[in-house]
């Protein structure tokens, strides 16, 4: 049947002057009914013709309760009828909504708040995308007649950013919890410390944020990841933070805060060292740093001092959760410890690692009685022993490893590297960690419960799918970072959590994503009119010219290891790895055997993908004679390029350090690439 439908076009933010008159053949009809939604509905029915809003504000809200969200939406409708409600028809479950657009009026009926707020933002992008501009309100706009019913799949569908590597400022955490629930995302969760920073601040222990906020510069807190030269940081003081929970409310987003314990918290124990093991700690390979990050669980006073913490969390967050961390414990620091070895006998505990199940009972106990529940990192729930009503984050690959939590009876949501680790690579090319290999836009949209063995009763377990972004990497790379890691990948992880399986598809997410017709934005038009940097497309490959590999010895002041020898440096192969931090004036020599001929060479020292564990601060020096240096470039970042004169055939090449240290007991040194 071919079915003919006219659209009158009065959109002047699209730029048509003149009314138009057009038939649209049928194969378009499937777009034009789905508007390029973003997540998909999960049931949407065109209606006959469009409707007009005029400016002229009348937004009505049922019940007071939904006030904000008619305030909310007059900044963005001219809206002539809209109404807000919470009488879903019964069929449609909690977050769900059924949108109706006809010519006599707009109304949304949610099952619940958060049912209208998701009914608001389908409603928004039926509009064209410069609503997000916010210039929209004064304007008349024409959308499609619809009904919608629509509700999601997944109850937990989050977001976690760490603002412990990269500060991020409140107006930009505020931006990024506003971009994230425009998606229908309903969990924010906050990583608020780790070892490179404390963001919160606790009134009954001020040291962690006047200390623990800063790294670098006069800071007791070394430098690292990024900022080597100056002091670097910043938190958030508790009535900045209930301004973004309030903000956060009103968008239908919970706040989940974080406290990562016992590991992860070096910020922590630099402001009060009492919370550390009771032994001297050998400072030889760290270059005078005492490095430990882990609080002791033999130290009665720190579960008081953890008591006020979490209270203090507990009493600032209206979210019945808190994320107490639990990965990435270093046991090693409770084997050396006598009291940890007295606490292990006491419980009969033979393996130290399990006496992070005393630790994670007591702290989860301490979150109980100040009226929560808890969220873990999947470590601390690998033995069982903690209870049930904790939500278990499971973050290791591969994603089919989550579902032994769910099958031991937690509540658990899947975030694991492969799929949802957003700050791991979008391509070979782009920046990013690759410890879970690339995680392609396709990737993340292809996670499937089911696809990946969840039984029936696992899925039952399974409270949906959350991205996290750690951010070693956000201050090398600018601020834009953010948006370029999470955009499009937050796009496909928020219909992975809210449409059915049956319902998504690639071809048609991509599509939707990158398509606008004559009657529909493309999804990536609303994130450009958001004021999102997101990533577009594949970048372009900088520089393809290829490497040189001549001959050369690798020495250094340092002792060679014997899993990663200097061999690796020499053979352009692997990173050679030091059993020590460099301090000043320790090298690293290369001594080629015959002179190359190069127009650019660029040293790399620490890992390959990050800045960390190489050398801060030096200088780079060359020799053409193979016996006297000359200064060619500074230390910036870890690494260093040099422009050469190919006439000039270089003999050797040597980085001195000039800083103290790296933050770590280890010292990595990369091939150089030589052009
Ligand atoms: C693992 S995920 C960590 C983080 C790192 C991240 C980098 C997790 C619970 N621990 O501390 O930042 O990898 O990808």
């Amino acid at each position: 049947m071919k079915k003919i439908l006219v659209i009158f076009l009065s959109l002047s933010t699209f730029n048509f002057q003149n009314r138009a008159l057009l038939a649209w053949p049928s194969q378009e009809l499937s777009t034009l009914f789905a508007q390029n939604l973003v997540p998909k509905p999960v049931s949407v029915e065109r209606g006959e013709g469009v409707v007009t809003l005029i400016p002229f504000r009348n937004i009505e809200a049922a019940t007071s309760e939904l006030a904000p969200l008619a305030d909310y939406l007059a900044g963005y409708l001219p809206a002539g009828q809209v109404r807000l409600s919470l009488d879903a028809p019964e069929h449609i479950p909690a977050e769900g909504y059924r949108l109706e657009v006809s010519p006599a009026r707009i109304t949304i009926a949610g099952r619940d708040y958060g049912g209208v707020w998701n009914g608001i933002q389908t409603l928004l992008q039926l509009l064209p995308a410069e609503i997000y501009t916010g210039n929209g309100s004064a304007q008349t706009l024409t959308l499609p007649a619809v009904t919608i019913e629509d509700w999601p799949q997944m109850a937990h569908r989050g977001v976690m950013l760490d603002v412990a590597r990269t500060f991020i400022p409140v107006d930009q955490v505020m931006r990024l919890v506003d971009n994230i629930s425009r998606h229908k995302i309903n969990k924010f969760h906050w990583h608020l410390a780790d070892d490179e920073g404390w963001r919160i601040e606790i009134k009954s222990w001020p040291r962690l944020t006047e200390i623990g906020a800063w790294r670098g510069g006069d800071s007791p807190v070394w430098a690292v990841y990024g900022a080597w030269d100056r002091k670097y940081g910043g938190f958030y003081t508790q009535d900045e933070i209930r301004e973004v929970i309030a903000y956060a409310a009103v968008r239908n987003v919970e706040i989940i805060p974080e406290i990562d314990l016992p590991g992860h918290s070096r910020a922590a124990a630099i402001a009060y060292p009492e919370i550390l093991c009771g032994y001297s700690p050998s400072l030889t390979a760290s270059a005078d740093y005492d490095i430990r990050n882990v609080f002791c669980a033999a130290r009665e006073e720190n579960y008081a001092m953890l008591d006020d913490i979490i209270g203090e969390v507990a009493a600032l967050f209206p979210s019945p959760t808190i994320h107490l961390g639990g990965d990435e414990v270093e046991p090693g620091q409770w084997s050396r410890c006598p009291d940890c070895g007295a606490l292990m006998a006491e419980h009969g505990i033979t393996q130290v690692a399990r006496l992070q199940d005393v630790f994670m009972e007591r702290v989860i106990d301490i979150a109980a009685c100040h009226g929560k529940t808890a969220y873990v990192w999947g470590e601390a729930a690998v033995s069982g022993k903690i209870p049930r009503s904790t939500t278990v984050q499971a973050w290791e690959n591969p994603a089919a490893s989550a579902r032994k939590f769910a099958a031991n009876g937690y509540p658990t949501v899947v975030s694991t590297g492969e799929y949802f680790y957003f700050d791991m690579r979008q391509s070979p090319r782009d920046v990013g960690h690759i410890w879970a290999g690339i995680v392609t836009l396709p990737k993340v949209y292809s996670f499937d419960a089911e696809k990946i063995g969840f039984t029936s009763e696992e899925t039952a377990n399974l409270r949906g799918v959350e991205a996290t972004l750690f951010t070693e990497l956000g201050l090398e790379n600018g601020p834009g970072y953010v948006d370029y890691q999470l955009f499009p990948r937050v796009c496909a992880l928020a219909e992975v959590a809210w449409t059915p399986a049956s319902g998504r598809s690639w071809d048609d997410f991509e599509k939707r994503l990158t398509q606008s017709t004559l009657s529909a934005p493309s999804h990536f038009d609303r994130l450009a009119a958001m004021g999102v940097a997101y990533r577009a497309a594949e970048p372009v490959v900088a520089d393809t010219r290829p490497l040189k590999t001549p001959a050369v010895v690798f020495t250094s002041s340092l002792t060679e290891s014997e899993k990663d020898p200097f061999s690796g440096v020499a053979s352009y192969k692997a990173a050679a790895r030091m059993s020590r931090a460099p301090v000043e004036d320790d090298w690293f020599l290369w001594t080629f055997s015959a002179p190359v001929s190069a127009s650019q060479i660029d040293l790399k020292t620490g890992y390959d993908h990050l800045q960390r564990a190489g050398v801060p601060q030096g200088r780079v020096e060359v020799s053409y004679d193979g016996r006297t240096f000359e200064t060619a470039a500074p230390m910036h970042d870890l690494k260093a390029t040099l422009a050469l004169d190919p006439a000039r055939p270089v003999r050797a090449l040597r980085i001195v350090c000039s800083s103290h240290g790296n933050g770590e007991n280890f010292t990595l040194i990369q091939p150089l690439k030589i052009r």
